[in-house]
């Protein structure tokens, strides 16, 4: 199985329940388990408009589907939960971003691989680093120690709220 880190992102409809749904449904996925869930982050809206704050978190998962069969599975969830895309970047009841899938480096038109964005957002790097033992290194030879020292992105809140509730 291969390790992979995705991003769970929401600033509608109840947006900890959002997270809550998907996480139910990510449990679902065939060929696949989850193996560790980062806590609920708060942050202002990287965004056009003004945007209701968003919850993210990220979680690890091992997996024996491709990054594309993936990719499908996580924006069936989107479709599911109600995502409606317009406005790049507006707000959404739930986005699912692939991270990390191993060590690969994906380029094509639907796939890029590690996400373009993640090195500039706290809310990816520091629920990242929440559930990784060690300093990661990705694909191109950064770390995320550093790039987290890097990161001049808006503030960020640890919430108490837990992801996984029984
Ligand atoms: N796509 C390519 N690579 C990937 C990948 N690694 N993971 C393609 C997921 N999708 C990927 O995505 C558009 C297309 O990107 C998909 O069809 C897929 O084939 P989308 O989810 O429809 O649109 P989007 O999310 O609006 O676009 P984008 O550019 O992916 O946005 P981001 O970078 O994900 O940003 N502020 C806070 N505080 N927290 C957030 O979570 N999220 C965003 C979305 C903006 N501001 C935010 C947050
Ligand atoms: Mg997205």
């Amino acid at each position: 199985m291969t390790p992979a880190y995705i991003g769970l992102g929401s600033n509608l409809c109840d947006p900890k329940n959002q997270l809550r749904k998907a996480l139910a449904a990510l449990e679902q996925l065939r060929d696949t388990r989850i193996e560790r869930i980062s806590s609920l982050y708060r942050s202002a809206a990287v965004g056009p408009g003004v945007q209701p704050n968003y919850l993210n978190a990220v979680l690890l998962l091992a997996t024996d589907l491709s990054p594309i069969a993936l990719l499908d599975a996580v924006q069936q969830i989107e479709l599911d939960q109600g995502r409606v895309r317009d406005i790049r970047w507006g707000a959404r009841t739930l986005d699912i971003d692939l991270l990390l899938y191993g060590d690969l480096k994906i380029d094509s038109l639907r796939l890029t691989v590690p996400h373009p964005r993640m090195q500039q957002r706290n809310f990816v790097l520091y629920p990242l680093r929440e559930i990784s033992d060690t300093n990661l290194v990705l694909p191109d030879g950064s770390d995320l120690d550093t790039l987290l020292q890097q990161c001049t992105d808006v503030d960020l809140i640890r919430t108490e709220y837990p992801l996984l509730v029984n």
